[in-house]
C-alpha cells in the first residue's frame, strides 16, 4: 500500500506514523502537513531517515499540491488526520475551522474521485454527535448534532464523506473517537496541560464546576483502531472508537496532582468555556464485535504511562509553551 496520512505532525498522525511504520515495513508512506502551530517535526525525529517515510509540507486545501504529491507518490489511500483540532480555539477564530476541517477535507475528498483512491479514510470525533446527559452512549446511528464551531466543521466534513459514498461510490470510512491522550500532545489539551502546569507549579484552570464527563482513549489503543478499520472496515461504515474511560474532569486533575504529589491548591475553576459540551460517552460495539478490536490500556495504566512520558520529556513542551503558544494562552486566560 502506498498511504497519504495528511496531519501526521500533530498528536494522533505522529503517533500513528511511528505505529505504522514499526508494524508494516512493506508499506509507503507520504505525510503531508503544513505545520501550523500544533504541527511538530521534532515528533518524528526518529523515524525521518526511514526508506518507505516521506515528509511534505503542504496545504491539504491546495488541489494542484495535493493533486501533484498523490500522483508522485502513487498514493492508493488517502487517512485524513489534518485539521484545527482545538475547541477553545475554534471559538475564537470559526474561519480557520471551516477551510482546513471542511473545504480541505472536501478537496481531498475530490482527489480521492479523480485519482482512483481505493480507500479514503476520515478521522472524525465523537463531538459531532453534540452532547449527552448523564445516561446513555452515542452509537454510529447517534443524530449529529454539533454544538461548537470545532464539531461542526467535523460534522459537515463527515456529510461530505457520507455524500462521496453515495453519491460517487467512493470507498470511504469514518471513526469517530474519544478524547484520545499519550505522548506527543500539544499541552494545550487537557491532560498535557494539567501535567506541565503542575510540574511548573501554575495554576489548573478548570472549566465551570469541572463536572463535565469526557470518555479517554489511549492515543495508541486509536492507532490500532484506525488500523483495523483500514484493512477491514465495511465501505460507507462509520466507527465509534472508545474504550469505557468516563471521567469527570475534576477526577483528572486530581489523578494528575496526585501523581505527581503537587499541590492541590493549585486547582482553580474558572469561567466555563461557551456552550460547553457536558458528556461524551462511547459505545464501541460495532468496532469491537464486528472488527474485534480491542483496547490495551485501562485509563488507570494508560495515565501513568503518559505523566511519566511528560516528565522524560520536559524539554519537547517547554520548547513549545516558551513559543509562540504563550501568546495565544495568555490571550485565552486573561482575565480567568
Ligand atoms: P493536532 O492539532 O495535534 O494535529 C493536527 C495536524 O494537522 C497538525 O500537525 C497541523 O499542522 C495539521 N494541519 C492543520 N491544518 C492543515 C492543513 N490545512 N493542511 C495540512 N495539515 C494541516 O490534532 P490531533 O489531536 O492529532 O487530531 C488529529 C485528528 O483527530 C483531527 O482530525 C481531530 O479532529 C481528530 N480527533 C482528535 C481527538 C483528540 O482527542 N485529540 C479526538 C477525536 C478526533
Ligand atoms: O484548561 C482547560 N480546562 C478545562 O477544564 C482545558 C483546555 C479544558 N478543560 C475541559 C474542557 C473539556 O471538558 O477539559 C475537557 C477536555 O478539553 P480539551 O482537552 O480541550 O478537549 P475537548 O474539548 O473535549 O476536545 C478533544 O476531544 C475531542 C479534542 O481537542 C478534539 O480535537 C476531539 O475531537
Amino acid at each position: 500500500m502506498h498511504i497519504l496520512i495528511t496531519g501526521g505532525a500533530g498528536f494522533i498522525g505522529s503517533n500513528f506514523v511511528k505505529y505504522m511504520l514499526s508494524k508494516y515495513p512493506d508499506y509507503q508512506f507520504l505525510n503531508v502537513d503544513l505545520l501550523t502551530y500544533a504541527g511538530n517535526l521534532e515528533n518524528l525525529k526518529d523515524v525521518k531517515e526511514k526508506a518507505n517515510y516521506t515528509f511534505i509540507k503542504a496545504d491539504i486545501c491546495d488541489k494542484a499540491a495535493m493533486t501533484k504529491l498523490v500522483r508522485e507518490h502513487s498514493i492508493d489511500v488517502i487517512i485524513n488526520f489534518a485539521a484545527e483540532s482545538h475547541v477553545d480555539r475554534s471559538i475564537t477564530n470559526p474561519g480557520a475551522f471551516v477551510q482546513t476541517n471542511i473545504v480541505g477535507t472536501q478537496v481531498l475528498l475530490d482527489i480521492a474521485k479523480e485519482q482512483n483512491i481505493t480507500k479514503y479514510l476520515q478521522i472524525s470525533t465523537d463531538e459531532v454527535y453534540g452532547t449527552l446527559g448523564s445516561e446513555g452512549y452515542f452509537t454510529e446511528e447517534t443524530p449529529l448534532q454539533p454544538n461548537s464551531p470545532y464539531s461542526s466543521s467535523k460534522a459537515g466534513a463527515d456529510l461530505l464523506v457520507r455524500a462521496y459514498y453515495e453519491t460517487y461510490g467512493l470507498n470511504v470510512n469514518i471513526t469517530r473517537c474519544s478524547n484520545n491522550y499519550g505522548p506527543l500532545q500539544f499541552p494545550e489539551k487537557l491532560i498535557p496541560l494539567m501535567i506541565s502546569n503542575a510540574l511548573e507549579n501554575k495554576p489548573l484552570p478548570v472549566y465551570g464546576d469541572g463536572k463535565n464527563v469526557r470518555d479517554w482513549l489511549h492515543v495508541e489503543d486509536h492507532c490500532s483502531a484506525i488500523d483495523l478499520v483500514l484493512h477491514k472496515g465495511d465501505a460507507g461504515e462509520v466507527y465509534n472508537v472508545g474504550g469505557h474511560n468516563e471521567r469527570t474532569n475534576i477526577e483528572i486533575v486530581e489523578t494528575i496532582v496526585e501523581a505527581l504529589g503537587a499541590s492541590k491548591e493549585l486547582i482553580t475553576f474558572v469561567e466555563d468555556r461557551l456552550g460547553h459540551d457536558r458528556r461524551y460517552a462511547i459505545d464501541p460495539e460495532k468496532l469491537t464485535k464486528k472488527l474485534g478490536w480491542k483496547p490495551k490500556y485501562t485509563f488507570e495504566t494508560g495515565i501513568k504511562e503518559t505523566i511519566q512520558w511528560y516528565l522524560e520529556n520536559r524539554e519537547w513542551w517547554e520548547r513549545i509553551k516558551s513559543g509562540d503558544y504563550m501568546n495565544y494562552y495568555q490571550q485565552q486566560y486573561a482575565g480567568k
